[in-house]
């Protein structure tokens, strides 16, 4: 199956690996760029020198194409926006806002942008400015999400744009990758399986929380900071949602309590291994990913089952 994504980017199989934040790494966006696919080192919420690190790295793992994802409310966006053009970065994906101020740079350095968008408006907008193609993604998805399911998403971005779109939130096999087919997307972008492949580097209790969630495992924590946050239950979400109920009724909620909460949360489950305190950010779909795979494994075994389904 060769689309219009694998034609512009020069990859096998139009899979795309979710660009988790302190997870995305160069050993994971190498081998999926090593397996066929298009591997995303996610710049997250980390400065410029980590980031060129990895970039770096990267370079000596795979010579196929990878991206860099910009996470938009790092406080080191314009940093990082300045790395990739001089690391010479191909793609580009951005999450979490609007890019729209960084597309000159993006064009001057002959990088292909490829924004998250949660809804039609922002997808329009970014075929406007120049995006290479959009990824509609779903609050099926885990971290950071939008209002809208992948199933109502992706047809209507599909219809209100001509340049490609890719399919995210919910997405971990052949079959969720051949329903974002039937919607109109040309690629998928898959996150949450990938947090348990072989050459995902985060601490075995982060995987191991993958592995035994089921449908239910996860909630919307951030209503309230207006940043809604997909992540397994535990201790922390709790706490989160416990907060965000007080503050709710009151006519100056104290946003500083989200903070504090919110503050290396992440770290503390990917590298520690504080799955209790720390944030498990993790999609819907983890309830159906309980093996550990190579990425080549599983981007195989996903086209193997969307052949199967759309020959
Ligand atoms: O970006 C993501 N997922 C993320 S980023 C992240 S790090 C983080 N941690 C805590 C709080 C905030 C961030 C963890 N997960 N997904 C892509 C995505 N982008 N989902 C939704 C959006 C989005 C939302 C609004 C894209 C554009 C947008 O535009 C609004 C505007 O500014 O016009």
């Amino acid at each position: 199956m060769k689309t219009r994504i694998c034609d512009m980017l020069g990859i096998k199989y139009p899979i795309f690996q979710g660009a988790m934040a302190w997870i995305a790494d160069a050993e994971l966006a190498s081998a999926v760029s090593n397996a066929g696919g298009l591997g995303i080192i996610a710049a997250g919420n980390a400065p410029a020198d980590v980031v060129r690190e990895e970039i770096r790295r990267c370079k000596e793992l795979t010579d196929k194409p990878f991206g860099v994802n910009i996470m938009l409310l790092s406080p080191f966006v314009e940093e990082i926006v300045d790395l990739v053009c001089e690391e010479g970065v191909k793609v580009v994906t951005t999450g979490a806002g609007n890019p729209s101020k960084f597309m000159e740079k993006f064009k001057t350095n002959g990088i292909c942008l490829i924004p998250v968008v949660p809804s039609v408006a922002q997808a329009k907008k970014m075929e406007k400015i120049g995006a290479s193609a959009v990824i509609a993604e779903g609050m099926e998805s885990g971290g950071h999400i939008g209002k809208l399911t992948t199933m109502a998403l992706v047809p209507q971005v599909v219809d209100a744009v001509n340049i490609p779109v890719l399919a995210a939130g919910g997405i971990a096999d052949g079959r969720g990758m051949a329903a974002g087919f039937m919607l109109g997307a040309e690629g998928v972008q898959i996150g949450t399986r990938f947090l348990v492949a072989t050459e995902c580097t985060i601490h075995e209790n982060y995987k191991n929380k993958i592995l035994k969630a089921n449908d239910i495992a996860t909630v919307i924590t951030g209503n309230i900071t207006g940043h809604p946050v997909r992540v397994i239950k535990n201790k922390l979400a709790n706490a989160f949602l416990k907060a965000e109920k007080e503050e709710m009724g009151k006519d100056e909620p104290d946003l500083a309590r989200f903070d504090a909460l919110g503050t290396g949360a992440l770290q503390k489950s990917v590298k520690a291994g504080d799955v209790d305190n720390g944030s498990v950010m993790s999609g819907q779909i983890a309830g159906m990913v309980n093996k550990e795979q190579t990425c080549s494994e599983m981007i195989e075994e996903i086209m193997a089952e969307f052949n199967n389904l759309v020959k």
